[in-house]
């Protein structure tokens, strides 16, 4: 019996996860199998929703058995302050997950002897930048100081390492079995959804307290703490636009991409055009902050743009005027 051909999602119920869904349902009529340690909130977007962990090498030899995957966008991740809780869970999570993922993908692309699109979602903390105030490329200051930042980037090197190396030394050498493609994601920004377990949380989380009318949130980086961020309808179709590239255009398999890079106080100025009673006080965790610092302030996208195409739809105040505020206005109604 020929098996079904999917694209499979890993770590479907977190932010990214939920909105990919929902995205690609509506973009192609592939068959989405969503995997996640959860049940879904909503199986109506999916063929099927598999309830388990990527570390499981029964559910995944049974994935490998039972379906024929195209796509894989393996998005099943410790983020940066959950991991600094627990280094070595986190390895296991971010760092042997997704060689699991990348074993099965290579074993797809064996069996129908064509290649497997791999999405991994990589982070601005590969980067050690601290006091760089310049606009960062994806060469410069690979220097992570966080255990996620290491397992981001050394899964970056594995499946840059997995596309063209695999087996070089064997009869069986054939380059580009998986076709890995990663965007280092800065902070995100949804209003439907929101994070857990990050370092960039506070100004998604700002944005939710002005938004749910509460008096004053309370800032655990200081007020001049910068990063780049972008907003998740600008991540989803980044995410679709690189997986959907021609191979021969990609140049790389590892993009930057971001939007724009306000400070915290420059945020607040903005949610108090619209929310002029919001306050923000600040409790700053110093280690929290020093995650913050080590990351850069910008990233330079030139690469992404060159090689996709790609440029933000979203500005700060358009994020503002057509994305958040909308949103959180009419959820008040
Ligand atoms: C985190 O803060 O851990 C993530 C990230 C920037 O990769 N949001």
């Amino acid at each position: 019996m020929s098996r079904k051909e999917i694209i499979l999602i890993t770590g479907s119920n977190g932010e990214i996860g939920n909105n990919l869904i929902n995205f690609l349902s509506r973009k192609t009529s592939q068959n989405i199998v969503s995997l996640d340690l959860q049940p879904a909130k909503d199986e109506s977007h999916v063929y099927k929703h598999l309830v388990g962990s990527i570390l499981d090498t029964q559910l995944v030899n049974d994935i490998n058995a039972e379906f024929e995957i195209s796509e894989i966008y393996h998005l099943a991740a410790m983020l940066s302050t959950k991991s600094e809780y627990a280094p070595f869970s986190a390895n296991q999570v971010n760092v042997d997950g997704t060689l699991k993922m990348i074993d099965l993908a290579i074993k797809q692309a064996i069996s129908k002897n064509k290649a497997v699109k791999f999405f991994f979602p990589s982070s601005i903390a590969v980067y050690g930048a601290s006091g760089t105030k310049n606009s960062v490329n994806e060469l410069e200051c690979l220097n992570p100081k966080t255990i996620y930042g290491m397992n981001k980037l050394y899964c970056e090197q594995l499946g840059d390492y997995f596309s063209k190396n695999y087996h070089r030394l064997g009869k069986d050498y054939q380059p580009g079995l998986l076709d890995f493609r990663s965007i280092r994601f800065p902070g995100i920004i949804s209003v439907t959804t929101q994070p857990s377990g990050g370092t960039s949380d506070y100004l998604p989380d700002m944005l939710h307290a002005a938004g749910r009318l509460e008096k004053k949130y309370i800032s655990f980086v200081h007020a001049k703490s910068r990063l780049p961020f972008m907003v998740m309808p600008d991540a989803i179709e980044a995410i679709f636009k690189l997986m959907n590239a021609q191979r021969d255009y990609l140049k790389h398999h590892v993009y930057n991409i971001s939007a724009f890079s306000p400070s915290v106080e420059e945020f607040h100025t903005k949610i108090l055009d619209f929310y002029p009673n919001f306050e923000v006080d600040y409790n700053v965790n110093e280690q929290r902050q020093s995650m913050v610092d080590g990351w850069p302030d910008e990233v330079c996208c030139k690469r992404a743009l060159h090689d996709w195409n790609w440029q933000p739809i979203y500005d700060l105040n358009s994020a503002f005027a057509e994305y958040f505020i909308p949103f959180l206005k009419s959820v008040r109604i």
